[in-house]
């Protein structure tokens, strides 16, 4: 047997300074601008100064751009298929200049590299959406970010490396090109298929990436991306934990996990192309490419951005130049006849063939429903099942909203005994008057204030509903904009119920319990909501209810049968 031979010798361009000079920098670092990154721009530092992105040497600088936009080529004529660029504010851009040197630091201040400004210029991003990904529609979440959330300058150049962003988590899975060449080398691989993945594994994709590695002769690497995915996605944790189970499934020493920072912009086709340079960078030889590869879903008609197989053509196009080559995914089916995974296009018209589709596979999470063997691995589904508990044990709000005196508090309190007697979750009560004695001291009842506290308590309401609790919140909150954004903020996380005790003005300023309308009508308190102050009736309110009709414990009795009805209390 020959002296093992690299897979991919291709060279790395790692950007990191030797340990002297990065002590240097870290010293110069002191009399520079310093631009915090956000994530984003960490992972794609982190994958720059690793050599992920090798052969680029920094952020592009405006030729580059301009090339890779248009052509995918850097000026040297280098394939290179996404701009990796810097985006900074007008007000940082109006602080350095071309030549400078700027520091690049974490969230935390902590100095990751620096960068030597080669070009500062303000690029058409509507151009760029156009130009890149085809369309200018900001479903599309890279034209989203672009059009929505991108900075208006971009900073080029080439990038010291100090020291890699730190990450707390999965530290021993988390490699650089050269520590996962060296793994391959230590282990005589010679012959890798990277598989990609921003979700959990389940028994077909097992199926087919062992297929996958048989066919191409070659040994196996799940290199799942843990940066940044789409919006929405299984967040890392749990889907590593996933994938270590998955591990299990495969032949001893066929199969390598490690994780890898990248910050997908769901490109499809171009995108493809870049996770193919990664993962030969990676020191991969093949790499799988499915259908609609890191495809970023329906346009705003419904249509898909790209078409299934358009992400296999642009790969089989610079196959050659891209130096690794494509393993085209197989659809994979269980044949229930006969008890296994085959590829979809090797079954015959008498088979049996099963299927669950993703959305079916979510609600039967959702609702606690069973989850067929032949489908996933039980460990696996209990993982998952972890992360999307079925409603009956997720966190909800009941959030309040109506005048002074309409009974909410009353209400607020019977309904929390109830869900205290009923056991499931731990109870948080944020009454209007208790927050603003608490949390709310310094606040007055202006617009601006009353906003500011109506954010607080949304704030605390959606940690403790994203923790699996249940936030009871009974605040006057007058103004709707401010009632959607708390909903917006909840909604995603957990239950939200917005309750709208309507009990009229007139009933309200009758009871008066607390002397305030009588001493508002006399001019004494300014601002009063109903009497001087809108309350902006809630139009889609989940709960309605007027207090003078129902006594609080009836009221409080029919929130709970909503909750019922919706799965949230069994
Ligand atoms: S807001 O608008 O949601 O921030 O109001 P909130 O914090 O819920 O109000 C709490 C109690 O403050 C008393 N109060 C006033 N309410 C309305 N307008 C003015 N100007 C005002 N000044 C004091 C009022 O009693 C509110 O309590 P509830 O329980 O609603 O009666």
């Amino acid at each position: 047997m020959g002296a093992y031979k690299e897979p991919h010798g291709g060279q790395l361009k790692e950007l990191f300074l030797s340990e002297g000079k990065a002590d240097e920098e870290k010293l110069n670092a002191k009399s520079y601008k310093s631009w915090d990154l956000t994530p984003r721009q960490v992972c794609d530092l982190d994958l720059l100064m690793n050599g992920a992105f090798s052969p680029l040497e920094g952020f592009l600088g405006k030729d580059d751009y301009e090339g890779v936009c248009d052509d995918m080529r850097l000026k040297s004529g280098v394939l290179w298929p996404l701009p990796i660029t810097l985006d900074i504010t007008r007000e940082f851009a109006g602080e350095v200049s071309e030549g400078d040197t700027i520091a690049l630091r974490d969230l935390e201040g902590v100095l990751l590299a620096t960068l030597e400004v080669s070009d500062l210029w303000e690029p058409d991003l509507a151009s760029e959406a156009e130009r890149v990904y085809g369309t200018s529609d900001d479903t599309h979440p890279a034209v989203d970010f672009l059009m929505n959330r991108s900075n208006p300058v971009y900073v080029g150049g080439r990038v010291r490396g100090v020291e890699p962003p730190t990450y707390y988590d999965f530290k021993l899975l988390r490699d650089t090109p050269s520590e996962l060449r060296g793994r391959f080398r230590k282990l005589g691989w010679r012959k890798i298929v990277a598989f990609q993945t921003r979700n959990p594994l389940h028994r077909a994709h097992q199926e087919l990436t062992f297929r996958a590695a048989k066919e191409a002769d070659a040994n196996l690497l799940i290199h799942p991306v843990v940066g940044l995915t789409k919006p929405g996605d299984i967040d890392h944790f749990t889907r590593v934990r996933c994938y270590e189970h998955i591990l299990e499934e495969y032949p001893e020493q066929t199969t390598q996990l490690s994780l890898l920072n990248l910050a997908m912009r769901m490109g499809g086709p171009r995108e493809t192309l870049l996770h193919a340079i990664v993962r030969k960078n990676y020191g991969c030889t093949h790499f799988i490419v499915g259908r609609d590869h890191a495809g970023p879903g329906n346009d705003k008609d419904g249509n898909p951005f790209y078409g299934p197989y358009e992400a296999q053509e642009l790969f089989s196009e610079h196959e050659d130049e891209l130096d690794i080559a494509m393993v085209p995914f197989k659809m994979m089916v269980y044949v229930e006849n006969k008890a296994e995974y085959m590829p979809a296009d090797e079954t015959e018209g008498t088979d049996k063939v099963l299927n669950l589709s993703g959305t079916e596979f979510r609600r039967r999470l959702r609702e606690g429903l069973e989850i067929p063997e032949w489908f996933s691995y039980p460990r696996i589904v209990e993982e998952l099942r972890k992360a999307h508990p079925p409603k009956h044990r997720q966190g909800f709000t009941v959030f309040f909203t109506g005048l002074s005196g309409s009974g909410k508090s009353t209400i607020a309190n019977a309904l929390m005994v109830k869900l205290l007697e009923e056991g499931s979750r731990p109870v948080t009560l944020l009454d209007g008057d208790v927050v603003r004695k608490n949390l709310s001291s310094e606040l007055t009842f202006s617009k601006e204030h009353r906003d500011l506290n109506i954010q607080r308590i949304g704030y605390v309401a959606s940690e403790i509903t994203k923790n699996g609790g249940i936030a009871i919140c009974a605040p006057i909150a007058p103004y709707a904009a401010t009632r959607r954004l708390v909903r917006d903020m909840i909604g995603p996380l957990g239950g939200f119920f917005e309750t709208h005790v309507a009990t009229p003005l007139e009933v309200c300023e009758q009871r008066d319990r607390k002397g305030l309308y009588a001493m508002a009508r006399a001019g004494k308190i300014k601002g009063f909501t109903g009497i001087d102050d809108p309350y902006e009736v809630p139009e889609s309110a989940e709960i309605v209810i007027d207090t003078t009709e129902l006594s609080p414990d009836l009221a409080a009795h029919r929130i709970l049968l909503t909750l019922e009805k919706y799965g949230y209390v069994r």
